[in-house]
Order: structure tokens, then C-alpha cells, then sequence
């Protein structure tokens, strides 16, 4: 059985359970409180020297880190995965765009007020820059979802399970989703999809 150490407020964490569920996949769920550095231990260092969660250990093979590694993995032969070479290279273009340009600023502004409990004040500047860049992407997702039901293929795929990972908690980092129809839509679409569960269910 797969073994995931995971954090379970966490929307990189959250790709992977999705997919396993999607999936049917049976899996040992290994929780670490990251806030305290669980994910900072030798022990886990040894297993992933990255330190960071999620990490799948796959029987007989060993371990496998960074969410879309993770999620492709897994989905492979899967119809979360287009067969078509195109829309599968736009597939990856969407997942490459969330862990540059959406994960770094939905993600980690929810991760400093929420799980972190700072406050507007104490991160000025700081905040102010990742808000701006994390409007651009949600910007960039409003457009790609244009006329559309999912982002690739008109297919429920891995590119809508990892942006929807941090765009639906969005409000937790203070972003607004009223000025995007199109990805509230959306959104209600995926959170429909069977063996959808919410972020903070094992
Ligand atoms: N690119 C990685 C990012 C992983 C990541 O940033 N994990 C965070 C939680 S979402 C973490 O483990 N932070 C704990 C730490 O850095 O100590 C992925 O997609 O899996």
C-alpha cells in the first residue's frame, strides 16, 4: 500500500489525496505537523532532503516527492491524463504555470495568515507583492476557463486537480474570487466531480 506523509491544510498535500481517491487507491496516511518542522527532522530529511510534504513512499521502489511528479505517477494510464500528446503538453503547461506563478502566491499568503496566524501588519510590503502577483494569476485562470468546463480537452484532468488545490481556499489568504466567474464556476464543477472530499479530510 502507498504510504503519504502529508500536512492535510496543505493544497500540495491535497493533489495527491484527491488523485488517490479519484483513483480508488488505498493509501497509510503519515501526518507532520510542518508548522512545528516535523517535515525538518533527520528522520524525514532522510526520506525526502528536500523537507518538504508530500511525499509518497511506493512499495518496493521508495520515495517519490513534488506534487506533480507525485500526481502523474499515479495517474498514469488514468483518464486524468489526456492521450493526446498536445493536450497533454497543455496539461503540463497548466501544472508548471500553478507551481510558478499561482501556488507560490495563493499558497503561501494562506500559509502566513492562516497556518502561520501573522498578521497584514507584520508583512506589509510583502504581502502587498504576493497579492498583486496572486490576482495576475487568478487573472491568467479567469481567461483560461473562458467557454470552458475544464482547462484541458474538455476534460476533468490533472491540470484542474492541482490549481483547484489552492484557488478554492484562496479567501483564507483574504483573495476575493467575486470578480471571476468563470473560476467560481469551475470550481463548483471539480468540488462535483465523484470521490471529490474536502482539503482536511484524511
Ligand atoms: N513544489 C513542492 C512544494 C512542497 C511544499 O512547499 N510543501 C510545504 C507544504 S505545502 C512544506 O512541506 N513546508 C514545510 C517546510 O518547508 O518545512 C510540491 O509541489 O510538492
Amino acid at each position: 500500500m502507498y504510504r503519504l506523509y502529508d500536512y492535510l491544510p496543505s493544497g500540495n498535500g491535497y493533489k495527491v489525496r484527491l488523485v488517490l481517491k479519484q483513483l480508488a487507491l488505498p493509501y497509510e496516511l503519515i501526518e507532520l505537523d510542518i508548522k512545528v518542522g516535523a517535515s525538518r527532522t533527520p528522520d524525514f530529511l532522510a526520506k525526502n532532503p528536500n523537507g518538504r510534504i508530500p511525499l509518497l513512499e511506493i512499495p518496493q521502489k521508495g520515495y517519490l516527492a513534488e506534487s506533480h511528479a507525485i500526481i502523474a505517477y499515479l495517474a498514469e494510464g488514468s483518464t486524468l491524463i489526456p492521450d493526446d500528446p498536445y493536450q497533454r503538453a497543455r496539461m503540463w503547461q497548466w501544472l508548471c504555470f500553478e507551481q510558478y506563478n499561482l501556488e507560490p502566491n495563493l499558497g503561501t499568503v494562506r500559509f502566513w495568515l492562516k497556518m502561520l496566524g501573522k498578521t497584514r501588519a507584520e508583512l506589509g510590503e510583502k504581502l502587498i507583492e504576493k497579492k498583486k502577483s496572486g490576482y495576475a494569476a487568478l487573472d491568467v485562470l479567469e481567461d483560461g476557463l473562458r467557454e470552458r468546463n475544464f482547462l484541458v480537452a474538455d476534460q476533468f484532468t490533472l491540470a484542474d486537480i492541482a490549481l483547484y488545490a489552492y484557488t478554492h481556499v484562496s479567501h483564507e489568504g483574504g483573495f476575493d474570487l467575486a470578480p471571476y466567474p468563470n473560476i467560481r464556476g469551475w470550481c463548483d464543477r471539480v468540488s462535483s466531480q465523484p470521490h471529490w472530499a474536502p482539503i482536511t479530510a484524511p
